[in-house]
């Protein structure tokens, strides 16, 4: 269904450029073996964009300035989620979050799947199973926990007159999409007979939102998933079918499922308010999520928190989005990664696979591995599928488990270092989640990898992907790289090189010349984002580093639009590190600078001084000095110096 498509067929010495056709038509996209790719389309207007680039994260960012910078999410979207399709009651939902709790184990957001509701409607929930609901979630706020539910499109068209108000409501408004002769078009889905919103007319907009808010009034929900957007029938087309006519059956149809326009879906001639399905089917997903993330901001009064399965361009505008269903298996832990690249080179940097595998049930070497590569998607959600067991990190070994839960308090150190990367997703149209081969685009032997990744610039991600190793092999590009946990020097020629990963460790390393945001991590983002910043800068060869901070109150709305923010940029140069604050908010920067780690330092140094104020350090023989006990303010300026 997506329709972009970027090519680097004739890459030399790093130059890249990009193709992206707007089209929201059924379309084959054919990659040819000669250096060339094939569009087939079957409507539509033929809007052909050529990125220069020259590079290949400037195509990115001029793709995602032709189609919209993605949101910047909310602070807890980048915290842990936890969800699974049949915890069956609201009770076990909230064992499971008290049972995080009791181990300790950070988590965001607790989530629900369909069995939340009554008989699968929207907008309901089932008060016998799910009846303390309303209570569980006021819970999870007093812990400062957030709580995000499921929605389908498909509205029950068949509950009794009167006793279904988004159905009897949407009616009245003329919210529905239609058939071909102009009746409410109805298809299968969960709770049976549906008919669909027409998210393409601004009054099934605002429909959705008192939809939203009159649920939001009894579930003060925090967030929305938005799920079977493609939009998704359990019919082909409808119950009466489809019309047999030349946009049901155009004399060439891409290969789609079925081979069949309707297949699974709503008919092609179906009507919505801008156009026939056959132009809009792509779409849906898309207008979806921008009702909904519409909807959020009016009711909240904060960024507003969605994720689809269905995605368009400019998707991120509104909404993250997860890979869809997956399996508890060794290869689909390593092709989430490419995916996961994929939407950050999309403009959809808010994204992630189902930790652990939906389907199927994952050994527990499997799950603890998933777990900490899932550390490092942008949105990190462990999600299972109906009937499968449990596998929530409680649900294994101590040993596993302790696994677990240290990947995620890594996660949730490095928050500030991610903050800031969707800062200049959202400002500047970077990717979050980084190929190698856009950071070394000279180096070719970066091209294939994608077992590997980059957050930002400089932070290695290298996961283990396979069973029963305690060693992982990773290329590192030319330089100086660092183990983020020890500050190690590993000088690289451009090579692959074997690491040491027992089952408690993912491998990571900072690249020379920067300089990374951490912060002691805690229980919820909402603790751990308070806490002082340790400042671990990785001095390149020549001795230099730089890096930054983007810093807000993590929730309110375009507050880089409206200058409530600080932004800090930190430097070092002749062994002094400088912070020079470019942008300052008082509100946004009461947390300190406590701690600061040079990796790298060749020698012993005799002095060390902060703001000219001679300070304790410690120097270890690794090449690490580090200075404590800083109380720094963020809003001023400051430097460290060390002297031989
Ligand atoms: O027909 O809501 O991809 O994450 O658990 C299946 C139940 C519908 C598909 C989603 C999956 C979700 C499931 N949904």
């Amino acid at each position: 269904m997506e329709l972009i498509h970027f090519t680097w067929p004739w890459r030399r010495g790093g130059d890249a450029h990009g193709f992206f056709l707007l089209n929201s038509n059924a379309m084959d996209v054919v990659l040819q073996p000669a250096p060339a790719v094939t569009w087939r389309t079957i409507g539509g207007i033929l809007d052909f964009y050529v990125f220069l680039g020259p590079d290949p994260a400037s195509v990115i960012g001029q793709y995602v300035e032709v189609i919209g910078y993605p949101a910047m999410p909310i602070y807890w979207a980048l915290g842990y989620h936890l969800c699974r399709w049949g915890y069956n009651t609201s009770d076990s939902t909230w064992e499971m979050v008290k049972s995080l709790r009791n181990y300790k184990i950070p988590q965001d957001v607790q989530w629900n799947d369909i069995d939340y509701m009554d008989q699968f409607l929207d907008f309901t929930f089932d008060s016998k199973k799910f009846g303390t609901l309303p209570d569980m979630v006021k819970d999870l706020h007093v812990h400062d926990q957030r709580y995000v539910m499921i929605l389908d499109p498909g509205i029950s068209s068949s509950q009794p007159e009167g006793s279904y108000w988004p159905y009897d409501e949407g009616l009245k408004r003329d919210v529905f999409i239609k058939d071909a002769e102009g009746k409410t078009l109805i298809g299968k889905v969960w709770p049976g007979l549906t008919a669909y919103p027409d998210f393409s007319n601004e009054v099934t907009h605002e429909w959705w939102y008192e939809n939203l808010l009159r649920f939001h009034e009894k579930v003060p929900f925090d967030g929305l998933w938005i799920d079977m957007n493609e939009p998704s029938n359990f019919l082909d087309g409808s119950t009466n079918g489809c019309p047999s006519n030349s946009l049901e059956n155009p004399p060439y149809t891409p290969g789609i499922l079925g081979g069949l326009l309707r297949a699974k879906t709503l008919c092609a001639t179906a009507q919505q308010k801008q156009s026939i399905h056959y132009n809009m089917h792509s779409l849906y997903g898309l207008l979806e999520a921008k009702a909904s993330a519409n909807a959020m901001k009016r009711i909240v009064a904060k960024r507003p928190f969605v994720i689809s399965r269905s995605t368009f361009p400019s998707q991120g505008m509104y909404s993250g989005h997860w890979l869809g269903d997956n399996r508890s298996q060794w290869k689909d832990l390593y092709t989430s990664i490419a995916g996961m690249l994929t939407f950050n080179l999309l403009g959809i940097p808010l994204v992630g696979a189902d930790i652990c595998g939906f389907s199927e049930e994952p050994q527990e070497e499997l799950c603890v591995r998933w777990t900490q590569l899932g550390a490092f998607y942008p949105f990190t959600r462990n999600h299972n599928a109906i009937d499968m067991r449990p596998q929530d990190p409680t649900a294994f070994s101590p040993l596993a488990r302790t696994a677990m839960k240290q990947a995620l308090l890594l996660r949730y150190s490095l928050f500030p270092v991610l903050y800031t990367l969707f800062h200049h997703a959202h400002v500047h149209g970077h990717t979050v989640a980084r190929p190698l081969m856009f950071e070394f685009p000279k180096d070719v032997k970066t091209y294939g990898i994608d077992k590997q990744f980059l957050w930002g610039k400089s932070l290695l991600v290298t996961p283990v992907l396979d069973p029963e190793v305690d060693y992982v092999d990773g290329y590192f590009p030319e330089g100086l790289w660092y183990d983020y946990y020890t500050g190690y020097a590993l000088h690289s020629q451009g090579e692959d090189l074997r690491l040491h990963a027992p089952l408690d460790k993912i491998n990571l390393h900072l690249r020379e010349g920067s300089i990374t945001p951490t912060q002691a991590p805690n229980l919820t983002l909402w603790v751990s984002s308070g806490q002082p910043l340790h400042l671990v800068t990785a001095l390149s060869e020549g001795g230099a580093a730089s890096g930054d901070l983007f810093w807000d109150d993590g929730e309110t709305i375009d507050t880089s639009e409206n200058n409530l923010y600080s932004y800090i940029l930190f430097s070092v140069a002749q062994n002094v590190m400088t912070s020079q604050v470019l942008h300052s908010n008082v509100e946004a920067t009461y947390i300190t600078v406590e701690t600061a780690s040079f990796y790298g330092v060749k020698q012993k140094p005799s002095r060390v001084t902060v703001n000219s104020q001679d300070a304790t350090f410690t120097y270890r023989d690794n090449q690490v000095l580090t200075v404590a006990d800083l109380g720094l303010n963020l809003s001023q300026n400051f430097t460290i110096s060390w002297m031989f």
